[in-house]
Order: structure tokens, then C-alpha cells, then sequence
């Protein structure tokens, strides 16, 4: 677009965590209240469940199909690289993209659930566009398997989301992870991720970084 490099960049928010760890309710919060202070907004999801990709994740994860471990690792970050160039679109037009899971799933869940090697899990979404930040919505598995119980879908079990939690551990330590406190009500959740969004936006509009 001509308008690239005239304009602030939008940021690239992430939401993570474990099932039911109320990472939809937050992201929709939070891209209601930017847009309620008057930023561009667009809202995804991975597995994003409409697409072509997505159907065949969808099937997956309702154990209609099966494929190989390493096969449906590749499906889920096939899933990423297809929502690239829409991503830099909008953050290059000034929009703030807030995504509902991202890479960090891919790795959790399929070195965790799966147990394929962690280092292998990360190859294939290496190059991805990089959140500005990470929010980890915090909730044990215990009680994130309290919340109205797991449905049917594949690593909806306790002991599997024990394994997950302990695999998103790996990424505690990074700079652009932030750890929140799931277990608090969702409004007070809403306005502490709020708060800090808002800082990420703006350092992010100030700072003329780059998308990488
Ligand atoms: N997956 C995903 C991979 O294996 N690899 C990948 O690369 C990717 C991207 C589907 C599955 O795919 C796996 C991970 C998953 O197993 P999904 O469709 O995002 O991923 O499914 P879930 O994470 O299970 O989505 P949920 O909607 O169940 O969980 P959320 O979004 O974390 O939680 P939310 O907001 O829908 O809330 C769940 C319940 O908790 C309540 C809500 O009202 C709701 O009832 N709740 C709270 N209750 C008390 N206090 C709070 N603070 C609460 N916040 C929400
Ligand atoms: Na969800």
C-alpha cells in the first residue's frame, strides 16, 4: 500500500493458555475496548476453523480424522503462514491485530499433548511474523477443567493439559510474554490487559518498529 512507512504500525497482540483459560472472552474485551478508544481493530483465531486448512484442523480435533503427529503439527502452522500477508497488511495499514492462539499453541500442544521434540515443534513456524507481545492467560489445569468440564475434542483431558501448561513454561521467561492471572472474574482481567495493550499499542506507534 503507498500509505507504508507514512503511518504508525499497528501492534500484533497474542492471547495463549490452556483450554478454557478464557483467552476468546479476553480477546474480544480487548478488541472491544481499543476500538471503544478509537484504534483500528481486526480480531483472528487460530486454528481458524473456516478455512480449507482449518476444516481438515476442525475434523482433527473432533477425532473425525487422524493424521501423524508431525502431519498435523505442519497443519496447524499451515494454518499460520496462510494469515501472514493479512496480518502485515493490516499492521502495516496501522491496524492492531489481536490473535486468539498463535505459534506458541503449535509448540504447547504438540510437544506437550503430542510429544514431539520441542526444537522440531518451533522449525516450522520459525519466520512468522512476531507478536509485539504475548498475553498468558494463567489458569491451572485443575481450574481450567473445573469451568463447565472439557467437551469431547482431542486434548480436552486433564492430564493432557498438564503436560500442555508445563510446555508453554518453556516461553516464561521471553521479554514479550506476560503473564496474567486467569483466575481472577473477567472484568478485572479485561482492565489489567487493557491497561497494558494500551502501552504496547502506543510504544509500538512511537517506537516506528519493525514488523519482523
Ligand atoms: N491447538 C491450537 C493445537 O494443538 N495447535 C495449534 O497450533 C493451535 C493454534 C482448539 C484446540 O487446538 C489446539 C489447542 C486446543 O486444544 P480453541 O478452539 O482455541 O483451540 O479451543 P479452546 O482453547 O478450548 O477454546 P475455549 O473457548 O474452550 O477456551 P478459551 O477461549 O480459553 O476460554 P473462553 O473465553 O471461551 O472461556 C471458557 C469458559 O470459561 C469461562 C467462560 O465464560 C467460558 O464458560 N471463563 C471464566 N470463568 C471464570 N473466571 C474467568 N476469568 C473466566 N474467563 C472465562
Ligand atoms: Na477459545
Amino acid at each position: 500500500a503507498s500509505c507504508v512507512g507514512a503511518m504508525p504500525r499497528g501492534a500484533f497482540i497474542v492471547f495463549e493458555g490452556l483450554d478454557r483459560s478464557g483467552k476468546s472472552s479476553q480477546s474480544q474485551r480487548l478488541a472491544a475496548s481499543l476500538k471503544d478508544k478509537g484504534h483500528d481493530v481486526k480480531a483472528i483465531r487460530f486454528p481458524n476453523r473456516e478455512g480449507p486448512l482449518g476444516q481438515l484442523i476442525d475434523a482433527f480435533l473432533r477425532k473425525d480424522i487422524d493424521f501423524t503427529k508431525r502431519t498435523c503439527h505442519h497443519l496447524f502452522s499451515s494454518d499460520r503462514w496462510e494469515k501472514q500477508c493479512e496480518i502485515q497488511a493490516a499492521v502495516l495499514s496501522g491496524t492492531t491485530v489481536i490473535s486468539d492462539r498463535y505459534a506458541f499453541s503449535g509448540v504447547a500442544y504438540s510437544s506437550g499433548a503430542e510429544g514431539l521434540p520441542l526444537e522440531w515443534c518451533k522449525n516450522a513456524d520459525s519466520g512468522l511474523i512476531a507478536p509485539d507481545t504475548v498475553f498468558y492467560i494463567d489458569v491451572s489445569p485443575e481450574e481450567a477443567n473445573r469451568r463447565k468440564g472439557y467437551g469431547a475434542e482431542r486434548y480436552e483431558k486433564l492430564e493432557i493439559q498438564r503436560r500442555v501448561y508445563s510446555s508453554y513454561m518453556h516461553f516464561s521467561t521471553q521479554p514479550y510474554w506476560h503473564a496474567i492471572d486467569g483466575t481472577k472474574d473477567i472484568d478485572s482481567i479485561a482492565a489489567e490487559v487493557c491497561v497494558k495493550a494500551e502501552q504496547v499499542v502506543s510504544s509500538v506507534a512511537a517506537s516506528d518498529a519493525p514488523v519482523t
